[in-house]
C-alpha cells in the first residue's frame, strides 16, 4: 500500500525557489521537494474551531497537545494550510519513516509483531488470551462473540463477574479498544483489564468488590482486519480504518465516524472514501460498528440500557475525552447541564489519576458518527474516549516499544475503577 512516487515538486517548492532569488534565503531540501504523505507539527491552530478545519482540509491527524497538531498532509494540503496562515514545519516523509521500521516484505499475515514488537497481541493471540482466561476462571470470565468484522473474523467479548453465566441484576460496564487498526497499545490496554479483573478476583480486595457487584464486558479488538492489515509482512502500514473496499477502489470507513448517531451531522467527517475519516456510505455500514451496537442494543433489558459506563480507547495524545464531540456547546439537545457537569466531573477525576488532559471532545476537533456520542446520545451511557500514551510522537506515537505496555496500561488501573465505581 506504501506509494512509489513518494516526492513531488510543488508550486509551493517553486514559490519557495522565488523566494531565495528575492530574499537570499537559503531553502532546504525539503522545502522545495515535498512528500507525498508528509508528516508535519502544525503550530497555529489555537482553538478547536482551527483545529476542526485543520481535520476538514483531509489531512490525517496523529494526535493533538497543548494546541500543536501533528498530522499527515498531501503537498496540496500542506500548502493549503499554510495558506491559512498556519506554521507547518516538516518532520519527514510518511512513508519512509513507515517503510524504516518494516522490512519492506509483501504484506502476508504476520506471525507476530515486527522484532522487537513481540510482546503485543497479534488477533490470534488476543483469542487465545481470552480462551486461557476463561478456562483458568470459569466461575468468572466468559468469552463470547458481537459478531464479524469485514473478512470474517470473529469479534469476540468478554463477560467478567461472580456467576458470570447468569445475566445478574447489576450495573455493566464495557470497554472497547483498537477500533482504529494502528492504535495496537489499546488492545493491551483491554487485555490489561481482563487479567486485573480475573487474576485479582478472590486476593484484591477492590478487583473482588467490583467483579462481585458489576459486569464488566471487554472487547479487546473492535477492527480485527485493520489490525492485522497493520502488522502483515513484518512491516507497519499506518493503517487506522477497517478494510472493507469503498466504491471508488479505495479501502476502508473510519468506524469512529460511522455510529447512527447524528451521523455526517456536522463537518465532522469526510464523504470521500479515500480521507482516513471517512464515514462510510450510511450510518452503521461498517460490520464492525453494527456488532458493538448490536451488542450494546441486547444489553437493553425490560426497556432498561444495562451498560451504565464505558470507555473507548485510542492513541495518543494523552487525554480524557467526553461528549458530545459533534457540537461545541456543552449543554444541547441530549445534555444537560447536570449530565455535562458530570461527565466533566469523573472525566477530570480520572485525568487527575493517569496524569492526562480531560476536556470536550469537540475540543480537540469536531467530530460526528463517533463511538461516545452514539453511546451517550442513544443509550445514556457514561461513556469516555482515551487517548493514551505518548503525547505526542508522529509515527512513533502509534508503536511504542512493547517495554511501554506494562507501564502504560497499568497507569490507567485508577482511571478503570473509576469508571466502575461511577457506572451505577
Ligand atoms: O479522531 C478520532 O476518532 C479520535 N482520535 S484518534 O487520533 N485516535 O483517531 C478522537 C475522537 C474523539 N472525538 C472528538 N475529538 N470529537
Ligand atoms: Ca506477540
Ligand atoms: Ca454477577
Ligand atoms: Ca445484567
Ligand atoms: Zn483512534
Amino acid at each position: 500500500m506504501l506509494s512509489k512516487r513518494r516526492w513531488t515538486t510543488t508550486g509551493a517548492g517553486a514559490a519557495a525557489a522565488v523566494l531565495v532569488l528575492v530574499t537570499g534565503w537559503q531553502a532546504s531540501a525539503a522545502d522545495e521537494r515535498t512528500p507525498e504523505r508528509g508528516l508535519y507539527q502544525v503550530r497555529g491552530a489555537d482553538t478547536a474551531a482551527a483545529r476542526t478545519d485543520v481535520d476538514r482540509a483531509g489531512v490525517d491527524v496523529l494526535g493533538v497537545r497543548d494546541g500543536g497538531m501533528e498530522v499527515v498532509a498531501s503537498p496540496e494540503q500542506a500548502a493549503g494550510l499554510r495558506g491559512q496562515g498556519l506554521t507547518l514545519t516538516l518532520q519527514g516523509d510518511w512513508d519512509a519513516l513507515l517503510a524504516a521500521r518494516g522490512g519492506g516484505l509483501s504484506r502476508t499475515a504476520a506471525a507476530d509483531f515486527p522484532a522487537g514488537d513481540e510482546g503485543y497481541h497479534t488477533y490470534a493471540e488476543m483469542v487465545a488470551a481470552l480462551r486461557e482466561t476463561a478456562s483458568a476462571h470459569p466461575e468468572i470470565a466468559a468469552v463470547s462473540s458481537i459478531g464479524s468484522s469485514h473478512e470474517g473474523r470473529d469479534i469476540p467479548i468478554i463477560k467478567i463477574s461472580d456467576n458470570v453465566a447468569s445475566d445478574e441484576d447489576e450495573p455493566e460496564v464495557l470497554f472497547t479498544c483498537n477500533m482504529h487498526a494502528r492504535e495496537h497499545l489499546t488492545t493491551e490496554m483491554c487485555l490489561r483489564i481482563v487479567e486485573r479483573f480475573t487474576a485479582g478476583y478472590g486476593s484484591d480486595a477492590g478487583v473482588t468488590a467490583a467483579v462481585d457487584a458489576k459486569e464488566i464486558w471487554v472487547v479487546p479488538s473492535q477492527n480485527p482486519d485493520g489490525a492485522e492489515f497493520d502488522i502483515a509482512g513484518g512491516e507497519y502500514a499506518g493503517w487506522r480504518k477497517n478494510r472493507q473496499p469503498n466504491s471508488d477502489g479505495s479501502v476502508g470507513t473510519d468506524t469512529n465516524r460511522n455510529f447512527d448517531y447524528k451521523w455526517g451531522c456536522c463537518g465532522g467527517s469526510s464523504t470521500s472514501p479515500s480521507s482516513e475519516t471517512y464515514r462510510g456510505p450510511s450510518a452503521a455500514s461498517a460490520p464492525e460498528v453494527r456488532a458493538v451496537q448490536d451488542f450494546v442494543g441486547s444489553r437493553v433489558v425490560g426497556g432498561t440500557q444495562q451498560i451504565k459506563g464505558h470507555i473507548d480507547f485510542h492513541t495518543f495524545s494523552e487525554l480524557v475525552l467526553w461528549p458530545f464531540g459533534h457540537t461545541y456547546d456543552t449543554v444541547t439537545d441530549g445534555m444537560t447541564a447536570e449530565e455535562y457537569a458530570r461527565f466533566e466531573s469523573v472525566g477530570e477525576e480520572m485525568a487527575a489519576s493517569n496524569g492526562y488532559t480531560g476536556q470536550q471532545s469537540s475540543a480537540l476537533y469536531v467530530t460526528d458518527g463517533s463511538i461516545s456520542d452514539w453511546m451517550w446520545g442513544e443509550h445514556k451511557i457514561l461513556s469516555y474516549c482515551f487517548e493514551m500514551y505518548p503525547a505526542g510522537g508522529g509515527i512513533d506515537g502509534f508503536y511504542p516499544p512493547d517495554e511501554q505496555i506494562v507501564p502504560q496500561t497499568t497507569r490507567n488501573d485508577g482511571a478503570v475503577d473509576i469508571l466502575i465505581a461511577n457506572a451505577t
